[in-house]
C-alpha cells in the first residue's frame, strides 16, 4: 500500500517526499506503480523538452540557463538527466553563480539524474515514468538531457514535445550527421559556444543544411530554426525559450500537444511489457536449462517458447 502521506507531501512541494516518491517510481516498486497511477491522473499539462548533443557541447550549462529563464517567467521546472556517468546536482547546473541557493529556484526546480542502463542516448521506461510523475506533481516545463551519440539518439523525439539539438562550432561529425539526415529530429538547433572562432562559418553551413533538409517538406509544418547561444554567459537564452514556447504554441494549435502525451504513455506500456518479457526469457533459460539441446536449435527455441507461453497463460 502507498503511504498517502508521502504523496500529499510531494504534491505540496516537499522536496524530500518528492525524491522518495520518484525513487519508488523509478524502481517500479508496488508503491511506486500506485503513486505513478495517482500522479498520471493529474499529468498531461507539462511541456516536455528533450536536449541532445555530443558530450561537452554544453547541454547541462544551457539547461541551467533555461531553468532560470523559465522560473523567472513563473514556471516550475523538472529536469531529468540520463547520464551513465556523472550524477548531477542543482549546483552543477547553476555553475558557480550560486544562484541555486535562491529560495524561489529551490522551490520551483527539481532535478533528477538516472542511469542510462544501457539505453545510450535513448529513452528508458524510467525516464518516461519520471516525466509523468513530475508532470503530475505540477512541474509544467520538463527538460530531459540525454547523452547524444548521433544515430543512437532518435528515440527521444517520440516522447517529448520539443527536441533541441545542440551543435558546436567546428564539430565536423555533427555537421556530417546532419547532412546524412541522421539528426533530422531537431525542432530547434542550438548553436552553442558561439564565442568560438568558427561559429559564424558553422552557422552558415548549418543553415544551408537545415534549409535543404526541410524546404520541400513544409506546407504548414514546423520549420526548424537555429538559435545562437553562449551558455556560459547565458547569452541567447531568452530567445531560445521564446522559440521553445513558439513551438509549444504550434503543437497546441495543430492538436499535436496531447498526441505526444498519448504516444509517450503508450511507450511506457510497451517498454514495461518488453522489460517483463525479457526478464521472463532470462528466467526460463536459467531455470529450464535442460530444455535447451545444443544439437537441435529449432527444437530448443520451440521448447523455450512453449514454456513461456505456458507461464503467460
Ligand atoms: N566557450 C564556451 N564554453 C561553454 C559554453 N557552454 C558550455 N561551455 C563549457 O563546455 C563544457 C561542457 O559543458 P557541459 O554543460 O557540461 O556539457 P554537456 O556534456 O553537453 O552537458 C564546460 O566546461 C562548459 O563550461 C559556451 O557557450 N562557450
Ligand atoms: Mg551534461
Amino acid at each position: 500500500m502507498l503511504n498517502s502521506n508521502i504523496l500529499e507531501k510531494a504534491l505540496s512541494g516537499n522536496e524530500l517526499a518528492i525524491a522518495k516518491l520518484l525513487t519508488k517510481i523509478e524502481y517500479m516498486t508496488e508503491e511506486g506503480i500506485i503513486a505513478l497511477d495517482a500522479l498520471m491522473k493529474r499529468s498531461g499539462n507539462a511541456h516536455v523538452i528533450g536536449i541532445t548533443g555530443i558530450p561537452g557541447s554544453g547541454k547541462s550549462t544551457l539547461i541551467g540557463g533555461i531553468i532560470q529563464e523559465y522560473v523567472s517567467r513563473g514556471h516550475r521546472v523538472g529536469v531529468i538527466v540520463i547520464d551513465p556517468s556523472s550524477p548531477y546536482t542543482m549546483g552543477s547546473f547553476m555553475g558557480n553563480r550560486l544562484r541555486f541557493q535562491d529560495k524561489t529556484l529551490l522551490k520551483n526546480v527539481f532535478i533528477r539524474s538516472i542511469a542510462s542502463r544501457g539505453y545510450l542516448g535513448g529513452v528508458s521506461a524510467e525516464a518516461i515514468m519520471l516525466t509523468e510523475a513530475l508532470d503530475g506533481l505540477g512541474y509544467d516545463r520538463i527538460i530531459i538531457e540525454t547523452v547524444g551519440a548521433g544515430q543512437t539518439d532518435t528515440e527521444i523525439e517520440k516522447i517529448v514535445h520539443t527536441v533541441l539539438v545542440l551543435v558546436i562550432p567546428g564539430a565536423g561529425d555533427d555537421i556530417q550527421a546532419l547532412k546524412a539526415g541522421i539528426m533530422e529530429i531537431g525542432d530547434i538547433y542550438v548553436l552553442n559556444k558561439y564565442d568560438r572562432p568558427e561559429a559564424e562559418l558553422t552557422y552558415n553551413i548549418l543553415k544551408s543544411i537545415i534549409n535543404d533538409n526541410t524546404e520541400s517538406a513544409y506546407e504548414d509544418k514546423w520549420k526548424p530554426t537555429i538559435v545562437k547561444t553562449i551558455a556560459i554567459k547565458s547569452e541567447g537564452i531568452p530567445e531560445l525559450v521564446d522559440k521553445i514556447e513558439e513551438h509549444r504554441n504550434y503543437l497546441v494549435q495543430k492538436d499535436l500537444f496531447k498526441k505526444r502525451i498519448l504516444d509517450r504513455r503508450a511507450k511506457i506500456v510497451e517498454l514495461i511489457v518488453r522489460r517483463k518479457l525479457e526478464e521472463l526469457v532470462t528466467n526460463v533459460i536459467k531455470d529450464k536449462y535442460d530444455l535447451i539441446t545444443s544439437e537441435n536449435i529449432p527444437e530448443s527455441i520451440k521448447k523455450v517458447m512453449d514454456t513461456i507461453k505456458e507461464l503467460l497463460r
